[in-house]
């Protein structure tokens, strides 16, 4: 129970981050925490399940990868606690590997849009949009890149930090620059907590910002999102909830009480809308937005007939 409690407050507190590193994190502690905990029978296995699952859903609410990390691995099967850790361990162990392989893969395609020569926008810190930028770079073209620092979190300094060790040149903005330096790139790579059913794209707060500046200036948005950060819940018509952190992320809770009149609004993620994204790079192919629904039922089996009888925390 410690290390499970451990393994969430790392997810919640952001020392693990990044849509798909909080799935494969998430699948990791069910598949440990089903090794550890000895269990009476398959309905004490199961109860002891339930509690850890919904308590890794919990942590950050955005990131659709999370749930759907979690549902794959909660679909195991077992007449009893031996049958059903063995289930478990094999579930986790292919949704990371497939996890992994699928980043990897996303570099390969995406690496195809671009061109010898490009200079690339990325915001936050994504490691499908970085495996697309680093592919590129190792096939031989030469790229460079522009990298917000995305605050409050500053994610841009691990972007910067993992292209310079690539070897590719990378230029820090701050990202109320990035309209003024749109005109000097070619296209925009940004990742996804969540693709809903109609194409719509969560990810880090100022991507739709990002977006809309490359829409005005005529320059391409690529997505790059695993198929399991496809929200099949959009589709009964649920909204992505929008993590909201905490106050002292922006300013100190000292300097805040100076004010009597002063709130702070930290929303973690916003939407940006389909008409501004131009492809959506997956490990299953480069689709546009407007395809979203077609992951959803075939690679994440979630058809409107069924949607309903899944399991949810
Ligand atoms: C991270 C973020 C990333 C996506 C995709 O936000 O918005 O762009 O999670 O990342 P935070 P990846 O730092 O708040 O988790 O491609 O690595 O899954």
């Amino acid at each position: 129970m410690k290390q499970l409690k451990e393994t969430a407050e790392k997810i919640k507190s952001m020392e693990i981050r990044g849509a798909g590193r909080i799935a494969r994190a998430a699948a990791a502690e069910l598949r440990d925490y089903a090794g550890r905990f000895p269990a009476r029978d398959i309905a004490d296995f199961n109860k002891k399940m339930k509690y850890a699952a919904e308590l890794l859903i919990s942590t950050r609410p955005t990131a659709v990868s999370l749930p759907n990390a979690v549902r794959a691995v909660m679909r195991y099967v077992g007449e009893n606690p031996e049958e059903a850790k063995a289930s478990v361990r094999k579930l986790a162990d292919e949704f990371i590997t497939n996890s992994e392989n699928a980043v990897r893969k996303i570099g390969e395609i995406g690496a195809r849009r671009v061109r010898d020569g490009d200079t690339i926008m990325t915001h936050c810190n994504s490691s499908a949009a970085v495996s697309i930028m680093a592919e590129a770079h190792a096939s031989g073209k030469k790229i460079n890149v522009i990298a917000t620092e995305s605050r409050p979190r500053m994610q841009g300094h691990l972007t910067i930090k993992q292209l310079d060790s690539l070897g590719i040149e990378t230029s820090l903005i701050v990202d109320s620059a990035v309209r003024y330096f749109m005109k000097d790139i070619d296209l925009v790579i940004m990742g996804a907590d969540a693709v809903t059913a109609n194409g719509s794209v969560i990810n880090k707060i100022g991507t739709s910002q990002v977006a809309l500046a490359a829409h005005e200036a005529r320059k391409n948005v690529i997505i790059a999102a695993e198929t399991y950060k496809f929200s099949p819940r959009t589709l009964l018509g649920e909204l992505v909830e929008i993590e909201e952190r905490d106050s002292d992320e922006v300013i100190s809770k000292e300097k805040l009480r100076e004010f009597s009149k002063v709130i702070v609004k930290n929303p973690a993620f916003d939407i940006t809308p389909r008409e501004y994204i131009d492809l959506i790079c997956t490990e299953v192919g480069a689709i546009p937005p407007e395809m979203a629904y077609i992951i959803i039922k075939e690679y994440l089996g979630w058809g409107l007939g069924e949607i309903n009888s899944n399991w949810k925390s």
